[in-house]
Order: C-alpha cells, then structure tokens, then sequence
C-alpha cells in the first residue's frame, strides 16, 4: 500500500515537473523596444498643452521679442484652476511654454532681461513655473516644459555662447521645479534680433536633461525619446511605427520629411514613439476672438481616433486667457470630450466572449489573455507563426462598430497589418469587414455597426504577434 502511494506521489511530482517545464519561454523582444521611460510615457495617452505668456495680451502667434514684459499681466492668475481643468479632463499632466520665440521666461531667469521679473505681475516677484508645478504636484499631475530654443529677444541669440545660455536657462528650469514629465524641444529656428542665425548645439541640451531630469522623456522632432507626429492637426498615419531612423538628422530644418515622421518607418533603428501636439482653438495662444472657435466635441473626438488610436499620444493644447485662467468655452468642451470618450468606450463587449487562436505558445500565452485587463499578459505564438488569426466569440449575436487592439510594445512593434472579418450567418461564410496596418500600443478602429456572433482577426507579423488587448465597442455615432 506504501510503495503504490509512493509511486503515485513520484508521477504525479514527475507529471507536474513536465507540465510546468513544458511551459516555453516568452517570445525574444523584436526589433528596437522602449525603454521604461517610454513604457510609462507611452501609458498616459492624454495630456494638457499650455501656451502662456506676453502673446496672450498681445494677441499674436509669435512675439518678435521686442514687447514691453509689462504687457505680461494676468489679473486672476489661477494654475491650480488649470490643474483641475486637467484632472477632471483625464488628462496625466501639463507642459508650459516656459520660454517661447519671443524669449519671455515665465520664471525669473538670472540669464534674460526679458522674464517675469520685468514685468508687474506680482509685483515682479511671480513664477509662473513654481505655481503651477506646485499645483500638479498637490493633484498627482505630471508637470513638462516646454522651451524654444529659437529666443527672438535674448542679445547673445546667433553666436556661439547662445547655446550656453539656453543651457543654463533649462538647468534653471529643470533642477528648480522638482520632477519633470517631459522636456519639450521646439525645432523651429528663425533670426534673432540681430538678423543672425544659431547652429543649435543639441547634444548639451539633450545632456543638461538628462543630468537634471534622468526620468523625463525628450521631445523634439526625432527624439530622442519622443517624436514629432508630423503635423499639428492630431492626424498620425494610419501607418504608425514607433520605430524611425534618425541617425543624421536634427531637430527642425533638419529632421526627416514630415511624412516619415507621421508614420514612422517599419525596420527603423531606434523606438522613438509619436506625439500629437494640435490646440483646442485656431491658434497656440489665447485670443478673444477665437472664444466662438473652441473645436466641436465631433472635432475632438476624430483627433483622438487619430491620435491616440493610431498609437500616438495626445498632447492638446488649452490656451489659458488673460485673466490667467481656462476660459468656460475651453474647460467645457474638455468636459463635453471626456464624456464622449467614456460613452464610447464604456461597455467592452469583448468581456463576455470566448477567445480562441489559429495557434498558441502554450497554455500561459493563452487566447483569452486578450481579454483580461492586466497589460503584461497577452496571447502570442510560436516563432514561426506570422500569420494566425484569433476568433472572438459571443453566444449571441452582438452588434459593434468599433475594435481597439493593444500589442505588448515591452517586445517590440511587430504586426504589420491585420484584417478583421465577422461570420455572417445567413451565408455561412467569414466576410471581410475591414483592413488595416499597424497596432503599436494601441490602435482604434471603427466601422458600420454590424451584428454577429464571431469575430476573426487575421495577423500578419515581421515576428510572432503578441496581442495583450482586443476591445470590442458599439460606439455612439
Ligand atoms: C511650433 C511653434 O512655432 C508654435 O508657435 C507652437 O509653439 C507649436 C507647438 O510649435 O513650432
């Protein structure tokens, strides 16, 4: 009696050893992948864009550098108003322009005459800067910075010793204010006061950010971290790489065609993901007689279909007025946007379906991983598998009009295109409901409402698929 039980404790020990064993090991990241930075940056999706300073009083889009700072005067300056505007928004953060082409430092620079202590505001004695980052820090929002290095005001602007300045106003700006999100490189280089050029020296900027900030992402129009989407319309390519060759280029005149970094480039050398910068209004800064042009909720949600939905993040820009505070038509429509972001996406359908795949890696790469909400567990296949499809599948016929995909982007971008078919009853046969190309981490699709009870969606891969999210919505038109 002893001896069988022991046998039976060795095969069942042996049978459990080969069954967890048997487990294969994830699939090899593919390609250039990001670093943790990018993971977390590329997770807030959606963030706010501040244009504020002496263009707010003066309405134009560019200051030449020659205002008066005195015309720099909000009369009610509220930031934490801004920062709560954002939160209730769903938004992760704010980036300021703390200096823009005019020159004008929202904080008191010791390296500019042109800034916040020249003006009255305050008494002279205000930052911009240390309110409102302290005002993010109280509400568990992400503060950034925006600075151009582009300085239409600053007298040293088109020689060499410029470039120092500009370095020791961004260490300023970034070991003054405690954590920054994301530093923001404007590319745009015009002349300076004196007619004169700069040949911008990006790698100490780059490096002043890095030894100040090692957590924060850099942006400009190739990176490093974070890249341009192109245009300033919130429209990212349909085909969307986070992969880019940047090798060679430099931000502004410089940087690769717009159209490469609209959609990136399948095979590029470094991850280097999109972001959409576009306004909530016509122009960048505030002005009066844009108050009746605040962009619909309709406009809005496109631009978030084509943004976030075409794996780039949302960065919209939200100009505070001259009082200093987010005009009611602005903060409204923000309200309006998010409440038809929650409506479309406030049922997923996918939660009662059944996921099943043309092929799995083994039991912990599971189809229905899709499913689930935890990111870091998906389905994928084995190596060799590039082009398997995955059947979602409901016990009643459901009506949908809208798929959203997520690929596990920790090993690399790698369906190259997809198509998605639903199984028409009445015929008995798959039929093709649409076509599309690149997921990254995430891509929205939408289509004409239609009903069935099984979906398919049929990948094509440069390495196996690995899929850790299907949503399936009916959207409201
Ligand atoms: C551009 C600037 O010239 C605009 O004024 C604005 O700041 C936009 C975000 O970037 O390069």
């Amino acid at each position: 009696m002893k001896f069988k039980l022991n046998i039976i404790l060795v095969l069942t020990g042996a049978l459990l050893f080969v069954f967890f064993k048997a487990q294969p090991a994830p699939p090899k990241p593919f390609g250039p992948v990001p670093t943790q930075k990018q993971m977390d940056w590329q997770k807030l999706e959606y963030y706010m864009f501040v244009h504020f300073g002496p263009n707010t009083f003066t309405d134009v889009e560019w200051g030449d550098g020659k205002e008066d700072p005195k015309v720099f005067y909000p009369t009610n300056l509220d930031c934490r108003q801004w920062v709560e505007t954002a939160k209730e928004a769903g938004m992760k953060g704010i980036i300021i322009t703390a200096k823009h082409h005019d020159g004008f430092c929202l904080w008191p620079s010791k390296y500019s005459t042109h800034t916040v202590k020249e003006s009255l505001w305050r008494d002279g004695k205000g930052d911009v800067l240390r309110e409102l980052s302290d005002a993010c820090k109280e509400n568990g929002l992400l503060f950034g910075v925006y600075l151009s290095p582009w300085d239409r005001n600053h007298p040293t602007y088109g020689a060499p010793e410029y470039n120092q300045t500009f370095a020791n106003m961004l260490s300023e700006v970034l070991s003054n204010y405690g954590e920054i999100f994301e530093q923001w490189f404007d590319g745009a280089n015009g002349e300076g006061p004196e007619g004169k050029k700069q040949i911008y020296d990006w790698p100490l900027f780059n490096k002043i950010v890095r030894t100040n900030q090692p957590h924060a992402v850099i942006f400009s129009d190739i990176g490093p971290d974070v890249r341009w989407m192109g245009n300033e319309k919130g429209i990212a390519g349909e085909t969307n790489w986070s992969t880019v060759n940047v090798e060679g280029f430099t931000p502004g005149e410089g940087a690769p065609a717009s159209g490469v970094l609209n959609s990136g480039e399948r095979g590029g050398k470094v991850w280097v993901p999109a972001e959409a910068d576009v306004s909530i209004r016509p122009g960048w800064f505030y002005s009066a007689s844009t108050d009746d042009k605040v962009k619909p909720v309709e406009n809005l949600m496109e631009i978030y279909y084509t943004s976030v939905g075409r794996n780039s993040n949302l960065l919209l820009n939200v100009p505070p007025d001259r009082t200093g505070r987010i005009h009611p038509n602005d903060s409204t429509r923000l309200m309006e946007f998010r409440r038809a972001r929650e409506a479309a996406f406030s049922k997923n359908l996918a939660a009662g379906a059944t996921a099943k795949a043309s092929q799995t890696r083994g039991r912990k790469f599971a189809a229905k991983n899709v499913l689930n909400e935890n990111y870091d567990s998906y389905w994928t296949t084995k190596d060799d598998v590039l082009t398997p499809y995955l059947d979602i599948d409901w016990k009643q016929a459901q009506t949908f009009s809208c798929l959203l995909l997520q690929e596990y982007i920790p090993l690399g971008q790698r369906v190259s295109s997809f198509n998605v078919n639903y199984w028409d009853e009445k015929t008995g046969s798959w039929v093709e409901l649409i076509r599309a190309t690149t997921i990254g981490y995430k891509r929205i699709l939408r289509f004409p409402a239609v009903t069935s009870q099984k979906l398919r969606i049929e990948f094509t891969a440069l390495a196996c698929p690995v899929i850790n999210t299907v949503g399936i919505y009916h959207s409201p038109e």
